[in-house]
């Protein structure tokens, strides 16, 4: 489903065993050093979402190779290469020349949001692949020129792709809210929502 030029939708994109296999790897990623927590942004506001970066660190709003404690960040998993280069093609019909590099993956529990806001931290033009496991959401797909209306609630599942390329990479977009205890305990995911999105940095390796 084509949510706006660029932007896709694809439901129930991710097998259950991939589901399982990234939920098992995400509990690697999470775990210390350089795990999952919240990140402080600049106003001092604490962002509800949990948070873990591979490949790059993502910090309001830059990419580094450490954490603010000096932790190195944790390396750029090959899976997540894979799935968005499959992804990409599956949608767009071909990949991007500038390779995929960064994950930022987030936890959210039952009252965890996140506001509008644009992935603007990137140099490549390379689209957004999105992948959801455990809780649906609401997803709020914005415009690319105002933090306000018009936008589009699009109920997020489990197992769904999106993808964000072209003129919608850089649209508003966030998660006011979270559907509790709605996602499939056979993923093994023990509650809330992960959404894994994977990135290219466009900086030279
Ligand atoms: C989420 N995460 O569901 C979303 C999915 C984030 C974030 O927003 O920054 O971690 S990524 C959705 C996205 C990425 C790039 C462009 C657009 C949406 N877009 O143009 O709408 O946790
Ligand atoms: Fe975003």
């Amino acid at each position: 489903v084509e949510l706006a030029p660029g932007a896709w939708h694809v439901p129930n994109w991710l097998s259950l065993d991939e589901q399982r296999e990234l939920v098992v790897a995400a509990r690697s990623w999470a775990a210390p050093p350089a795990g999952m927590r919240h990140v402080v942004m600049p106003s001092g506001g604490v962002m509800s979402v949990r948070t873990v970066c591979l490949g790059l660190h993502w910090e309001p709003y830059h990419y580094s190779e450490f954490l603010p404690d000096g932790t190195p960040v944790k390396p750029f998993p090959a899976l997540l290469g894979a799935l968005a280069r499959r992804a990409v093609a599956d949608v767009y019909g071909s990949v991007p020349p500038d390779p995929y590099d960064i994950g930022l993956v987030n936890h959210y529990d039952a009252g965890a949001t996140m506001g509008l806001h644009r992935d603007a931290d990137e140099a490549s033009p390379a689209p957004v692949v999105s992948l959801s496991i455990g809780d649906r959401c609401v997803f709020r797909f914005g415009n690319t020129e105002t933090r306000t209306r018009p936008w589009t609630d699009v109920d997020l599942h489990g197992g769904d792709l999106i993808a964000f390329g072209g003129p919608s990479r850089l649209a508003y977009h966030g998660v006011p809210r979270i559907r509790p205890t709605t996602g499939n305990p056979a993923t093994g995911l023990a509650g809330g929502r992960l959404n894994i999105t994977i990135r290219a940095s466009g900086r030279r390796p």
